[in-house]
């Protein structure tokens, strides 16, 4: 492998975002050095290490064998601003830690600072400032997905360093044995450009596409005020929001994966994952594979929740291109009631050649209910509705393979109007009960983030990240402070108070992952990796097989390429980020 190229300091900030904010932590020139204290302890004091807004909690994880008093300094002259109690230590179950915390929220006053205890090194810088101290890392979350396109060029001036050719055109994309039908057999060819890489490879896939997309479109309109500043990208300066442009993008690409009977192609992959090469070395066939239920669904959900949050800009599309987004929803809608039950599945016989990412998922209930909520809203026939009805799913923190939390997210928002009191008090229910219960585990936790045990799965940030955007739901219904709170402690936990001390999205924090499991990160020859991802942490499982510091859940993590079980990245993890940090830099501005 070629000697990898180090960038110098600044270099990210000046040719990929209009940085600013001033949150990357460095020393301020002209200020007191601060005097090391002496390190006796074992462990670290971890916080979040982009920092806090002024009037959000603050709290910092401090290793168990402290005790008394904890001191915030201020980097620029050594000053205390504030002194507190450390709280009891006790242990947290998923990292087996004895831990202690120090909570000073009711530091409101902006600067740059450090946390000081006896006998610890201390902590990280971090900042207290308003509502922009996460615009950077917000700007960043959103341009990754520009990073992960296919097909196209990145020129210098939008990419700087991370420039590169183009790969993947696939404009002769062959139709594998499993899609055939009698207008597309087995080795015809379609075109179907454009898109985002799933992840750390080169495969799109439509299930993943669908919850991710519809993220960043609910971001928006939930949010359009957070969206005013543009990313450098190709289409920044024109007539659409630049998070708009980049969904268009996929948008693009999804509308192209259906085929004329109305079915969605699953995925648009390689028979077997690519080497580590960049895009345009990376030309192996490319297929078009069977079509699925899921994929039917995800994509008439998708493109239903489109139609409504693109409407303002009408004037700005394509002729028709609303319209189309409608019927093709309508169409996959109707497929997927014709197949309700076509399974995607790698050990099946007819995909048996295939082996890339499957998102096999054998529960559909949910993918009904999501399709026929976003059909409802957008089309406001009640047989959409009565089928949301019929499909009966209880809310629950939403993943790609379990959607049905986005059907109540769209409905509490849109629905009031179109839906009885009775019914709409129903859906505001559930949003509501699902908030509770993650509260409920937010002030039972020892280190007061709402993640379990069990939240430690394969991409257990997005599990975190998706709770703080159910979190939001509640709040937007009922503006009640518990709601923000909880979602705060979720995005402060990513960003550096875990256990692991990483900041957990690249280029962001003191210190952040060096090696995710990203092929263009990987092979492009630039010793940094692309910023803005955020991968997808710790997890028990080691699927990987790589050597791991530890076992336990929430400290079972590596950064290493190798560690694809915790440390790759995807569109979908991303996607509530880009959610979080929009949301919560609009509420700080209020
Ligand atoms: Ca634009
Ligand atoms: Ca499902």
């Amino acid at each position: 492998m070629p000697a990898k190229r180090l960038l110098p300091t600044g270099f990210i900030c000046a040719f990929l975002i209009a940085c600013g904010g001033g949150n990357s932590g460095n020393t301020p020139e002209g200020g007191t050095p601060t005097p090391t204290p002496s390190v006796a302890i074992e462990g670290l004091i971890r916080l979040n290490q982009l920092g806090y807004h002024s009037q959000a909690p603050k709290l910092a994880l401090v290793p168990g064998a402290a005790s008394g008093d904890f001191e915030v300094v201020s980097t620029v002259d050594n000053s205390v601003v504030y002194t507190g109690s450390l709280s009891a230590a006790e242990v947290w179950q998923p990292s087996g830690e004895r831990l202690r915390r120090a909570d000073f929220s009711s530091l409101t006053s902006a600067g740059q600072f450090k946390l000081r205890v006896d006998g610890v090194a201390d902590s990280h810088p971090f900042n207290i400032g308003g509502p922009e101290i996460y615009a950077d890392l917000h700007d960043a979350t959103i341009k990754a997905y520009y990073f992960n396109r296919a097909s196209t060029e990145l020129l210098a001036e939008h990419a700087g360093p991370f420039a590169r050719a183009a790969g993947h055109p696939d404009d002769n994309v062959l139709v594998h044995a499993s899609a055939a039908d009698a207008d597309n057999p087995a080795g015809s060819a379609l075109s179907a450009p454009k898109g985002w890489y799933d992840a750390g490879d080169y495969n799109k896939y439509i299930v993943n596409s669908g919850i991710s997309t519809y993220t960043l479109l609910m971001a928006y309109a939930h949010y359009p005020q957070a969206y005013s500043r543009e990313l450098n990208i190709p289409e920044s300066g024109n007539a659409l929001p630049d998070i708009l442009d980049e969904v268009l993008w996929n948008l693009d690409w999804m509308l192209a994966m259906q085929d004329s009977d109305g079915g969605v192609y699953h995925k648009l992959t390689t028979l077997r994952f690519s080497g580590e090469q960049m895009p345009s070395a990376a030309t192996e066939p490319r297929y078009v594979v069977k079509k699925s239920t899921a994929a039917a669904l995800d994509f008439a959900a998708t493109l239903a929740a489109a139609v409504r949050v693109l409407e303002p800009f009408a004037a700005q599309l394509p002729t028709g291109k609303l319209a189309q987004m409608e019927s093709a929803s309508i169409a996959a809608w109707d497929w997927a009631q014709a197949n309700p039950e076509v399974l995607y599945s790698q050990a099946d016989a007819d995909l048996s050649d295939v082996h890339t990412g499957e998102y096999g998922d054998w529960r559909l209930d949910d993918e009904f209910a999501w399709a026929a909520a976003e059909l409802f809203l957008t089309t406001e026939d009640e047989k959409y509705k009565q089928a949301f009805i019929t499909a009966d799913m209880a809310i629950d923190v939403p993943g790609w393979q379990n959607v049905q939390g986005l059907a109540y997210m769209s409905l509490a928002n849109e629905g009031q109007s179109l839906v009885s009191t009775e019914e709409f008090n129903q859906i505001a229910g559930q949003v509501r009960t699902l908030a509770d219960t993650i509260v409920s585990d937010y002030q039972a936790s020892v280190v007061r983030v709402a993640m379990n045990t069990e939240d430690f799965f394969w991409g257990s940030n997005s599990q975190a990240l998706n709770k703080a955007m159910m979190l939001l739901q509640a709040y937007r219904l009922t503006p009640q402070s518990t709601y923000l709170d909880a979602a705060y402690a979720l995005l402060d936990y990513v960003l550096g108070r875990n256990v692991t001390d990483y900041s957990m999205v690249t280029g962001f924090g003191e210190r952040s992952p060096m090696a995710p499991h990203h092929r263009v990160s990987e092979a492009d020859n630039v010793a940094a990796p692309i910023p803005g991802f955020v991968v997808g942490g710790p997890q028990p499982g080691q699927q990987d097989e790589c050597t791991y510091p530890a076992d336990e859940p929430a400290r079972s993590y590596l950064d290493s390429w190798c560690s694809y079980s915790t440390n790759e990245v995807t569109i979908n993890w991303n996607a509530p980020m880009v959610y979080l940090l929009g949301a919560l830099t609009h509420i700080a501005s209020q």
